[in-house]
C-alpha cells in the first residue's frame, strides 16, 4: 500500500481509521481523505494530522456518487488501496428520509466500483475493502449467531441500502474480478461519533439534564465494539485478508439497551460528581423505532481464526474513555449539533432533541 484512499474519512469510525493509520510506526503512505461533508462530518477531526504530515495526508471535499472526479483523485494520488466507509449511517434519519440511503450507499458505491473497474480494465489494479454493517443480516431472537454465511435479511431502509452495496461489491469480484473485501461490524462506540447514535446522545442528554428516550421496551439488544478495535481489524483485513472474503467484526459484548443506559448513567456519574439517580430519573420510554431489529450478536471466529485479530478494548474501560472524551469535547458537541443539523431535527422532530 502506498496510497491509500479514504472515503467517509470526516465521520466517526473513517476519522478514528485515519488516526489509527497515522500511528501505525515506520509507515510513509500517502492517505487521500474524500468526503462529501454531511451534517455528520466535521474536518477539523483531522486538522492536526493535516498540519503534522502535509505530505502525507490530502483532503479532498468530493461526493463518491461524482465518478469523473473519484477517477481524477485516483490518477492524481496513484491510489492503489481504497477503504469505503462513506454512507448514511443512521437508522432513524432512514425511516423519516430514505433516499440519501439509496443515493450514497448504493450508488455512491456502485459510482466507486465502476471506477475501479474502469482502472481495472486499464491494467491498473486498485484494491477496494467495503465497510458493511450487521444490519444486513436482520434481527435475532434471543438466540443464535451472525456468521459470514447468514443469509441477508435487511428490515431498515438503511440496512437493505448497505445490503444493496453489499451484493455489489461481491458481484464485481465475482463477474470482473475486482479484488475486494468485506467487512461487516456490529455497533461502534467511542470519540467522535455523533450524537444522533445512542450513547453519545445519552451523554449529552445527562449533561443537558434532558430525557433520555429508550424505543420500546428498551429490550433490544446490541453488540458493542470500541471503534479502535474496529481500526485494527480493517487493517488486519488490508494486510492479512483474502481477496475475496467477507469478515464478520464484532465486540462479543450484549447488552440490551436498557441496561447499557442504566451503567452509563454511573459512569457519568463517577465523572461529573453527581448522584446516577440524577441520570436515571432522566429515562423515558418512548414509541418504538419502526421495523426495530430485536438483537444483533455476531460470531467472529473467522477473522480470530484466520487473521489472528481480537478485541483489545474491554467495555469498562472503552466505556471509561468514550465518556471522558465527550465531557473534555463540549465545544466539540455544539459544533457538530448546530448549522444542517438542528435543522434537519427541527422539520423531522420539531424540538425534542
Ligand atoms: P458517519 O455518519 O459518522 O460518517 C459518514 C461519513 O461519510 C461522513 O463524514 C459523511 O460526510 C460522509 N459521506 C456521506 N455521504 C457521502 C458521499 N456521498 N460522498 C462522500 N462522503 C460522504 O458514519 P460512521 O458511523 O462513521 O460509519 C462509517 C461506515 O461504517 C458506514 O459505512 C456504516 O454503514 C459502517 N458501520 C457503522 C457502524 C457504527 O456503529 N457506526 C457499525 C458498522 C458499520
Ligand atoms: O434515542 C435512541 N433511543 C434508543 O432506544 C436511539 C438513538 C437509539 N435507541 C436504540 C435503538 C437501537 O436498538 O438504541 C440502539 C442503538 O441505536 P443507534 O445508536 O441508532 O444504532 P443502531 O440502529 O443499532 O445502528 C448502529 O449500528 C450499526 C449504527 O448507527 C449503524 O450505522 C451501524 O450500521
Amino acid at each position: 500500500m502506498k496510497s491509500i484512499l479514504v472515503t467517509g474519512g470526516c465521520g466517526f469510525i473513517g476519522t478514528n481509521f485515519i488516526r489509527f493509520l497515522f500511528d501505525l510506526p515506520d509507515k510513509d503512505f500517502v492517505v487521500v481523505n474524500v468526503d462529501k461533508l454531511t451534517y455528520a462530518a466535521n474536518p477539523e477531526n483531522l486538522e492536526d494530522i493535516q498540519n503534522q504530515f502535509p505530505n502525507r495526508y490530502f483532503f479532498e471535499k468530493v461526493d463518491i456518487c461524482d465518478q469523473i472526479k473519484i477517477l481524477e483523485i485516483i490518477e492524481k494520488y496513484e491510489v492503489d488501496t481504497i477503504v469505503h466507509f462513506a454512507a448514511e449511517s443512521h437508522v432513524d434519519r432512514s425511516i423519516v428520509g430514505p433516499s440519501d440511503f439509496i443515493q450514497t450507499n448504493v450508488f455512491g458505491t456502485f459510482s466507486l466500483l465502476e471506477a475501479i473497474r474502469k482502472k481495472f480494465e486499464a491494467g491498473i489494479e486498485i484494491r477496494f475493502h467495503h465497510i458493511s454493517t450487521d444490519e444486513v443480516y436482520g434481527s435475532l431472537g434471543p438466540i443464535g449467531y451472525f456468521t459470514e454465511t447468514t443469509p441477508y435479511q435487511p428490515r431498515s431502509p438503511y440496512s437493505a441500502s448497505k445490503a444493496a452495496s453489499d451484493h455489489l461489491v461481491r458481484a464485481y469480484h465475482n463477474t470482473y474480478g475486482l479484488p475486494v473485501t468485506i467487512s461487516i461490524c456490529s455497533n461502534n462506540y467511542g470519540p467522535y461519533q455523533f450524537p444522533e447514535k445512542l450513547i453519545p446522545l445519552m451523554i449529552i442528554n445527562m449533561l443537558e439534564g434532558k430525557p433520555l428516550p429508550i424505543y420500546g421496551d428498551g429490550k433490544n439488544v446490541r453488540d458493542w465494539l470500541f471503534v479502535y478495535d474496529h481500526c485494527t481489524a480493517v487493517w488486519a483485513i488490508l494486510t492479512k485478508g483474502k481477496i475475496g472474503e467477507t469478515y464478520n467484526i464484532g465486540g462479543e459484548n450484549e447488552w440490551e439497551n436498557i441496561r447499557l443506559i442504566e451503567y452509563l448513567c454511573e459512569v457519568v456519574a463517577s465523572k461529573t460528581g453527581e448522584n446516577s439517580s440524577k441520570y436515571k430519573k432522566l429515562i423515558n420510554f418512548v414509541k418504538d423505532r419502526p421495523g426495530h431489529d430485536r438483537r444483533y450478536a455476531i460470531n467472529c471466529d473467522k477473522i480470530k481464526n484466520e487473521l489472528g485479530w481480537s478485541q483489545s478494548v474491554d467495555f469498562e474501560t472503552g466505556l471509561d474513555l468514550t465518556v471522558s472524551w465527550y465531557l473534555s469535547h463540549l465545544e466539540w458537541l455544539n459544533k457538530v449539533r448546530s448549522g444542517e443539523y438542528l435543522r434537519w431535527i427541527e422539520i423531522n422532530y420539531g424540538r425534542r432533541l
